[in-house]
């Protein structure tokens, strides 16, 4: 293999963090805001009279610091606050035609959407629409449907609880369930695999449970990228001396050693802190193995020295220990290793550490969620944290890490395509219409509804829905059958250049801005990871004039749709207390929500795990087992490998703020992908080689990503991985978790070779 590099691949041997976080902040500033602006701006985040950082959704202690220092909260900050705009002359200046071959960069690096939008077939253009009339025509397109679930409803976890309820509401009023969103690609298998395991589908660790504990395992997530603010906490952890076990096919910087920007001794002598005590590089796809190895070493300890299963928890409070011990017991050990690609003693080692710690937090993220096993994979993290008695203890748990800074409360407050029954008793009781029961479309079964006519019409409550799935070539021409398009955004994305019969580009507020409805300065409320409820209040004069809240562009929509409503929306919208008045009589846990939510720091709602509550049928806590995948025979030709998709430390989902990824090396390019050097040699590839990648399913039609530049990379033989968006072309729609639905995007079979006419 030769030495050099290819063009933008420079190794990066700093630590995460550090003087290099605080140059990319200053350059993302400059790209998008005028300095003093930016920070005043920076530092009304996350302050108590201040807006919830719109990055991740990492809590704050107390919601009371001042904005921790967090380069890549400061890019989605700076990149929604950016002085550039979108205004009509724009669109006048450029068909939707033009804008499809624009790259996701550019298209949102345009700037902030100023007026609302209506699409011109014969000119194809966006042209500026009154927002009177643009309701009117919604509602009339979505009343002329023969039935409303003909209509999807997708929502992207940006939005408030105020703007959610609102919407789910109106939904349910018009008639159907149709709610895909961004948790259906992105946790579902947490909300799926939790209930029937602890009975309740979220985390279970609040924030102080870190100060607390004695080990933590870190599976499946990138924080120095994806949940920067965490990276403090962590940081503290490290230097309690607590063992932190990673399990990741690549050796993340910030997991492995990172500096701490608001350390000034770390900044001032160019030190760090090591996170991780030990980093297992798991093969894609092999946490669920990896994780029955743990636990059939924990059984072999417990065996040998009595006194490692907490026995006493296991009778009180689960049930299915004797089924998961036998199952164990009988999994040999070579096909463990065989799938996970780590060896026995790796496993045993991180068993004899668990056995040592007294209260052990499990953190996970996608690495564990987007897999066609995903929801088994989460309850396999379950049964080891039950093992040992991990819940209804101080500084134990699970502890999902949730994507998009709200997608928790959203879910909270009833955007779900499954309605559970008390929620349809709380509408029924507090708004007096029968809401449809008959289960609705996640984002998967969406998609395939519209590709197959069967839906019409696709309303957006922000998000980039085609980008974000799985299979563009089959979205992007479904999107275009559709009758009705209604995007609300805040910046111009491909999903809103997709464009249907009829198409509306709604721009609203963003989190930054200041909120003035007809009864003042409205704040609005989200959710954290650790279910901590607090207010959130813009600051920032809005982008436009024009632009409108979204729990105003709801309403809009609402009256127009349903003439015989049985909500007073305009009073909804006039002063949000009443919004959350209403989600407090639906949802008993928010009892006292608007006096809640002026404390600093807002409220906890209640994990019941830790009260060794357990909701499920059983009234306990279930061990369920995991069956792994009959061997795909075709795997056995030793040409497959499986594919991940990634994200880049410069993108915000589908949000792509530049072309680095400094911390793994890329520099100015997204069009690579990180293969083992071994895996390279023996298709005769080398560093640099351009390649094509391949779905490898035995039917189906090709799926390929063209004349991608190998890069030889530190990930276990057998596993690739490759950038999100850009990689979704290789997953077919159906390559999804029979039972969440969350898409396989981290699990693909794939094949790569020369590209044709390459050197
Ligand atoms: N700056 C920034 N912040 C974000 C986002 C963003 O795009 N940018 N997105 C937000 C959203 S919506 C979400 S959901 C979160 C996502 O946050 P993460 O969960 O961190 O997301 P990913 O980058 O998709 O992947 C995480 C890690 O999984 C590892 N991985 C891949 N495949 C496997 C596997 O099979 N097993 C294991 N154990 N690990 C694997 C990858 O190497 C990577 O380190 O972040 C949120 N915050
Ligand atoms: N291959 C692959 N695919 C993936 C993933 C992966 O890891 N691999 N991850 C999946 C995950 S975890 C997720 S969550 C999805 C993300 O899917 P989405 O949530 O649909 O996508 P985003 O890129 O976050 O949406 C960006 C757009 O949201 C709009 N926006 C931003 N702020 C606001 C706001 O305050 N209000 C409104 N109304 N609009 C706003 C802007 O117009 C912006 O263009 O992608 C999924 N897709
Ligand atoms: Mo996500």
């Amino acid at each position: 293999m030769s030495d050099k590099q290819p063009a933008g691949v420079r190794p990066y041997d700093s630590p995460a963090g550090g003087w290099g976080a605080l140059r990319a902040t200053a350059k993302a500033i400059a790209a998008q805001m005028h300095a003093v602006d930016a920070t005043v701006t920076l530092l009304h985040t996350n302050k108590p009279d201040g807006f919830d950082c719109p990055g991740c959704a990492w809590p704050d202690k107390k919601h009371s610091s001042t904005f921790q220092f967090c380069e890549n909260g400061a890019k989605a900050v700076t990149w929604e606050a950016t002085k550039k705009r979108v205004p009509p002359e724009f669109f006048a200046a450029h068909t939707v035609s033009e804008l499809l071959a624009w790259s996701d960069h550019d298209l949102e690096n345009e700037g902030r959407l100023t007026h609302p939008m209506r699409y011109n077939p014969a000119t194809d253009q966006y042209e500026a629409v009154a927002w009177d009339t643009a309701f009117a025509e919604i509602g009339a397109y979505l009343r002329a449907l023969p039935s409303p679930d003909m209509a999807e409803f997708y929502t992207s976890g940006r939005t408030s609880n105020e703007a959610a309820f609102l919407y789910q509401i109106f939904v349910r009023e018009f008639g159907t369930n149709n709610f895909p969103d961004c948790s259906n690609m992105c946790h579902e298998a947490t909300s799926v695999g939790l209930p029937a395991a602890i009975g309740y589908g979220k985390g279970t660790v609040p924030l102080e449970g870190f100060d607390h504990c004695e080990m933590i395992i870190a599976i499946g997530h990138n924080p120095g990228t994806n949940h920067p603010r965490m990276m403090g906490t962590l940081h503290e952890v490290a230097r309690r001396g607590v063992p932190i076990i990673v399990l990741n096919p690549l050796r993340e910087r910030a997991l492995e050693r990172f500096a701490d920007p608001q350390d000034p001794l770390e900044m001032a002598t160019l030190g760090a802190t090591p996170i991780a005590s030990a980093y297992l590089q798991v093969k894609v796809g092999g946490d669920a193995a990896a994780l029955q190895g743990i636990m059939k070493a924990l059984l072999a300890l417990d065996d040998a020295q009595g006194n490692v299963l907490d026995h006493g928890f296991i009778a009180t409070h689960t049930r299915g220990f004797a089924a998961l011990e036998a199952d164990l017991r009988a999994t040999p050990w070579e096909s463990i290793i065989a799938a996970c690609g780590l060896s026995q003693t790796a496993l045993e080692d991180v068993a004899a550490a668990y056995a040592r710690s007294n209260a052990t937090i499990i953190t996970y993220g996608m690495g564990i969620t987007q897999h066609i096993h995903g929801t088994e994979n989460v309850q396999q993290i379950a049964n080891l944290l039950l093992m040992r008695g991990n819940f209804g203890k101080k500084g134990a748990g699970i502890c999902p890490l949730r994507g998009h800074s709200n997608v928790q409360g959203n879910r909270t407050v009833g955007i779900t395509e499954k309605p559970p029954a008390a929620l349809l008793e709380g509408i029924t009781r507090r708004f007096g219409f029968t809401p449809p029961t008959a289960h609705g479309h996640d984002a998967v079964a969406a998609m395939q509804a519209i590709a197959e006519g069967r839906s019409k019409a696709l309303i957006c409550l922000g998000g980039n829905l085609a980008v974000a799935l799985s299979d563009p070539e089959q979205c992007f021409a479904a999107m275009r059958g559709l009758d009705l398009t209604v995007q609300l955004g805040t910046k111009l994305n491909r999903s809103h250049l997709l464009v249907g019969k009829h198409a509306y580009l709604l721009p609203v507020l963003g989190r930054t801005e200041r909120d003035v409805q007809a009864g003042g300065d409205q704040a609005v409320t989200v959710e954290d990871s650790m279910c901590m409820v607090h207010a959130s209040r813009g600051r920032l004069p809005p982008a436009s004039p024009e632009l409108r809240a979204e729990p105003a562009i709801i309403a809009g929509i609402a009256k127009a749709t349903l003439p015989g409503t049985k909500l007073d929306w305009d009073a909804l919208v006039a002063d949000y207390d009443r919004i959350r008045d209403a989600i407090e009589s639906v949802f008993p846990d928010f009892a006292d929500y608007n006096a809640r939510i002026r404390i600093p720091g807002g409220f906890a709602l209640p994990m019941p795990p830790n009260q060794l509550i357990w909701n499920t049928p059983s009234g306990k806590a279930e061990f369920i087992l995991y069956a792994p995948p009959a061997a795909d025979p075709e795997a056995a030709d030793g040409g497959i490998l499986t594919l991940t998709t990634l994200r880049s430390h410069d993108q915000y989902n589908t949000t792509i703020y530049g072309l680095d990824d400094r911390y793994r090396g890329i520099f100015g390019r997204r069009d690579v992908v990180f293969v083992n050097a071994q895996d390279l040699a023996a298709r005769g590839l080398e560093n640099g080689s351009l390649i094509d990648v391949e779905t490898a399913f035995a039917n189906g039609r090709p799926r390929l990503l063209r004349g991608y530049t190998a890069i030889a990379y530190n990930i276990p033989s057998g596993s690739v991985a490759a950038y999100y968006p850009e990689a979704n072309c290789l997953v077919p729609l159906e390559h999804a978790d029979a039972q969440s639905g969350t898409p396989g995007y981290k699990s693909v079979p794939v094949k790569i070779r020369a590209a044709p006419g390459a050197a």
